[in-house]
């Protein structure tokens, strides 16, 4: 199983997101991320993101949310 090496990348690419570690990605550091990648600063666009990912409503993505996301395939 390559399942923990998989999610250790999960680790990884979340914490990149994750500006101030606090452990959740909020709609401003999903903004963040877009502006690095040179998508421009869309809010909207950021909050969306999240709103996808964030499965139990509290308006930002924790690890657990965020892996569970990737490991579905995107
Ligand atoms: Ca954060
Ligand atoms: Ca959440």
């Amino acid at each position: 199983m390559a399942d923990s090496t998989e999610h250790a990348e999960y680790a990884e690419t979340f914490a990149l997101v994750d500006g101030d570690d606090d452990g959740l990605i909020s709609a401003d550091e999903f903004a963040d991320l877009l502006a690095r990648l040179g998508q421009g600063r869309d809010t909207e666009r950021a909050a969306a993101a999240v709103a996808v990912l964030d499965s139990d409503g509290d308006g930002r993505v924790s690890l657990a949310e965020f892996t569970r996301y990737m490991a579905q395939g995107g």
